[in-house]
């Protein structure tokens, strides 16, 4: 499958049986994925990395331009997700709940703009009903019917599911019929049942966050998957909850990209607890989870970073250690700003172009199904452009 692996580019001797078992195009284990997460030969799984995301994507980066649009942090697991410092309770200070009108004062600026997809989610707020969501998103394709909805994390769907006593795949029809056309990989944390009982106890659990998708996918409700890390989670777990993945891929083909999302400890409980406020995942824990993502999951085409989270720069760098995608020109993010992200809101078109360029690949403008809508090859790539 992959071009030709140089063993002496690898310095630790136990990850020869792996490039050996990739080069073969042979499935990797759970004690592979161990290993690939203990090796001190960072460059050396990341190069492996490489190799695999080249074969598959070539030297293409692409981004997509959306915009987030968070319309609720009213939420009732608040105090139970200790990880989260987005939410509040519905008569806290700070709480919200937009109206239609200032969803749509929101959505506004992609009118003129290039914003492609909205990606829509929110706390579990007992308030905003499958009416609430059915009526934003009628609204939101009636008026900008250009834009793709990529909305409501599984957590999301099985609580609408519970407040309106139905099914999680009669909900899914309904926000479809209503215009959803996929869905993101929020909520899923470390599936890891020992973990979620000490960051997010009341939240739905790893085996239903995969029941919903394959709920969505059988809808033929494409999404995508998520891993937060760097918390309280072992290797172990990284490791399973992987594997969960890719079974589920496996099964239904039905996930577009996997995202691992870096654990951001300032404002929240689980960072006060954990005396890491301040400190954030290390560069190194960073690359090793995408690049150990994008070689683990051999049946995922897309691995993502999501430079809010781990800067612009380590995103970058990550482009060398198997991320074929950028999380796309973000307007208004609140998630991750709650919780001490000190990067940029959002980012121009040029700064993403001078990134992808800067790490000698191809930037290309992709749509939610990722698809490439335009490729920006005309400036070739020199280092000192970078
Ligand atoms: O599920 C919450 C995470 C997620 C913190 O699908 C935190 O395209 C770090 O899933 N530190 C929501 N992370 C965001 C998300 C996402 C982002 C970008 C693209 C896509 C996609 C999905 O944010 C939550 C949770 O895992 N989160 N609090 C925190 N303190
Ligand atoms: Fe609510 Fe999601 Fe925050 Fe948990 S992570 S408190 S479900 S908004």
């Amino acid at each position: 499958m992959c071009a030709v692996i140089a063993g002496d580019r690898l310095r630790d001797p136990a990850l020869l049986p792996i490039a050996r078992k990739i080069e073969a195009g042979e499935r990797l284990s759970g004690s592979d994925a161990a290993t690939l997460y203990r090796s001190p030969d960072l460059l050396g799984v990341g190069y492996l990395a490489d190799a695999v995301n080249i074969a598959k994507n070539g030297r293409v980066v692409t981004f997509a331009s959306n915009q987030h649009i968070n319309p609720t942090n009213v939420c009732v697991l608040r105090k139970t997700c200790v990880f989260c410092g987005y939410a509040r309770l519905p008569k806290e200070e700070g709480a919200y709940r937009y109206t239609m009108e200032q969803v749509m004062a929101e959505a506004e600026r992609a009118r003129d703009g290039m914003t492609r997809e909205f990606h829509i989610v929110g706390g579990l707020d007992m308030q905003a009903g499958l009416e609430y969501y059915t009526t934003m998103f009628r609204m939101l394709k009636r008026e900008l019917p250009h834009v793709h909805i990529k909305a409501l994390t599984a957590v999301e769907i099985a609580h609408l599911a519970r407040i309106e006593k139905m099914t999680w795949r009669d909900v899914l029809i309904a926000l479809r019929e209503a215009g959803l056309d996929t869905m993101p990989g929020g909520g899923a944390e470390t599936f890891s049942a020992a973990v979620r009982e000490q960051i997010a106890d009341k939240k739905l659990g790893g085996a239903d966050y995969i029941g919903v998708h394959r709920a969505a996918h059988e809808l033929g409700i494409r999404s995508n998957c998520t891993m937060l890390y760097g918390h309280v989670e072992t290797i172990e777990d990284r490791v399973a909850h992987l594997t969960m993945l890719r079974d589920l891929q496996d099964e239904t083909g039905g996930f577009l990209a996997f995202i691992p999302l870096a654990y951001h400890p300032d404002d929240n409980e689980l960072g006060k607890k954990l005396g890491l406020q301040g400190r954030t995942t290390t560069g190194f824990d960073d690359l090793r989870n995408l690049a150990v993502g994008r070689l683990f999951l051999d049946n995922f085409q897309h691995v993502k970073t999501h430079w809010i989270m781990v800067t612009p720069f380590l995103s970058q760098t990550a482009l060398a250690f198997g991320v074929n995608d950028l999380e796309g020109t973000v307007v208004r993010e609140k998630i991750y700003h709650a919780v001490g992200a000190q990067t940029p809101q959002g980012l121009s078109l040029d700064a993403i172009l001078k990134l992808i360029r800067g790490a000698q690949r191809i930037p290309a403008e992709r749509d939610s199904f990722y698809q490439i809508i335009r490729r920006f090859d005309e400036v070739a790539a020199r280092p000192e452009a970078a």
